[in-house]
């Protein structure tokens, strides 16, 4: 039995909601990304896992800083160490710009890393494991202008160009699936997106302006598994015998991806079987990412001690605040907002790892934007309050605008120091 642990976009050198470590000087999100690839790092290294293939991404840009290298290097090295093969795929956030230039993972490659196989191009690899051989078919991630010339596309609608591309990558892996001995275990690894695949909050602006594949386009018989890399959402397509699979990635990136379960991928093939009937088992291992936590308040309006509300409902939520990154949404009523405490409510999320500005969202008469006929009666510092709780403006600064606005208002003789 050959144990493969799968995982994809690592997307090490995201900070967002970070902040310098003390004692290390490296941003505490790095050090988050860098403790569940340690998981994986461990996993396999305690589990007799026979193959460590990475479909993707390992960096957040194309352009890692010799830190966030280092600290990759420092996991390979100990699956190195261990002897245990580990496959590097190409994704796109690995990708130069040029076809000249290395992609982030070549230096592995170049270094003739032991153990260690880069695949920055369509090709049919063979890995030795300690269980024998796998072949692997990859397709690092495509890219439009290498494969398509201006010349050929500059007719083509956004639909043909999609047409196009997946003929030329069927193409490129019916080349590759030639070369496939049907006697050995067989993976195909691919960094790609495949046409109805959930998108977590990753979901690219504009999709369709990307490379998309349709399931049919990476089918062949002699697949036993087909690890895929690219979307951060965990989901498994394809037919049961020859799955077709997400790992996702192993990282929170924001709010839209606070109830996905993070983690990698063990299969085990029986390379006694035959083609296309090896996969044993499929699991799925969740890490300990960064929880993100989502609260939101609904104010009544009758509601005259909104800060106590807040606080007492925090309360409640103590142990998922706890280490997380915690947003607080307030719906409330225009005459709440002056009498909400900020500095109270976040003393409220004490034990968060990252607070947001509360977002306080106004529920008033059905109206988006201030229109003239109800800036009518109030004074010009009640429209500008009126205003910014419209704009959503955090209660800190806020106030801090209507004290400018209120200084700026008043007449030049009071309460001006003379010049
Ligand atoms: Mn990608």
């Amino acid at each position: 039995m050959i144990r493969i642990l799968h995982f994809a976009d690592l997307h090490l050198g995201v900070e967002t909601y970070g902040r310098p470590d003390p004692q290390t000087g490296l941003n505490t999100r790095f050090l988050d990304f860098l403790r569940v690839l340690d998981e994986v790092v461990a996993f396999a290294l305690n589990s007799q896992v026979d193959l460590a293939l990475f479909c993707g991404d390992a960096y957040k840009s194309r352009d890692p800083s010799q830190t966030q290298q280092r600290e990759f290097a420092k996991r390979l090295a100990r699956l190195s160490a261990a002897g245990i093969p580990t496959f590097l795929l190409v994704g796109n956030h690995d990708l130069p710009n040029a076809p000249g230039r290395a992609t982030a993972v070549d230096i592995f490659d170049t270094l003739q890393v032991a153990n260690i196989t880069v695949a920055n191009k369509a090709a049919t690899y063979r890995i030795h494991t300690a269980k024998g051989p796998v072949q692997i078919v990859a397709l690092p991630w495509p890219r439009r202008g290498v494969l398509l010339s201006a010349e050929e596309t500059k007719n083509l609608s956004l639909e043909e160009l999609d047409r196009e591309l997946q003929r030329i990558l069927a193409d490129i892996l019916a080349v590759c699936f030639r070369e496939l001995d049907p006697a050995l275990p067989t993976v195909l690894a691919a960094h790609i997106s495949l046409a109805g695949a959930k998108w977590g909050s990753e979901r690219p602006a504009l999709l369709g302006r990307e490379p998309l594949l349709l399931q049919g386009n990476l089918s062949h018989p002699h697949l036993d598994y087909t690890a895929m890399g690219h979307i951060h959402r965990h989901q498994i397509m394809g037919p049961e015998h020859s799955p077709i699979v997400y790992p996702g990635s192993l990282e929170r990136l924001d709010f839209g991806e606070a109830q996905e379960t993070k983690g990698f991928c063990v299969v085990e093939l029986d390379p006694g079987r035959k083609a296309g009937q090896r996969l044993l088992k499929l699991d799925f291992h969740p890490v300990q990412a960064r929880r993100f936590h989502s609260i939101e308040v609904r104010l009544s309006p009758e509601d005259a001690q909104p800060t106590a509300t807040l606080l007492h409902t925090l309360e409640q939520h103590r142990q998922a605040i706890e280490d997380a990154v915690v947003r607080v949404q307030i719906h409330l009523h225009p005459h709440q907002s002056r009498e909400l405490d900020d500095a109270e409510i976040r003393r409220g999320l004490r034990g968060a790892y990252f607070a947001l500005p509360l977002a306080l969202e106004v529920e008033h008469r059905p109206r988006a934007r201030l229109s003239l006929a109800s800036a009518q009666g109030r004074t010009p510092l009640e429209t500008l309050q009126e205003y910014l709780v419209i704009k959503k403006t955090p209660a800190t600064r806020a106030q801090k605008l209507l004290q400018y606005a209120r200084r700026l208002m008043q007449p030049e003789s009071e309460d001006r120091p003379a010049p």
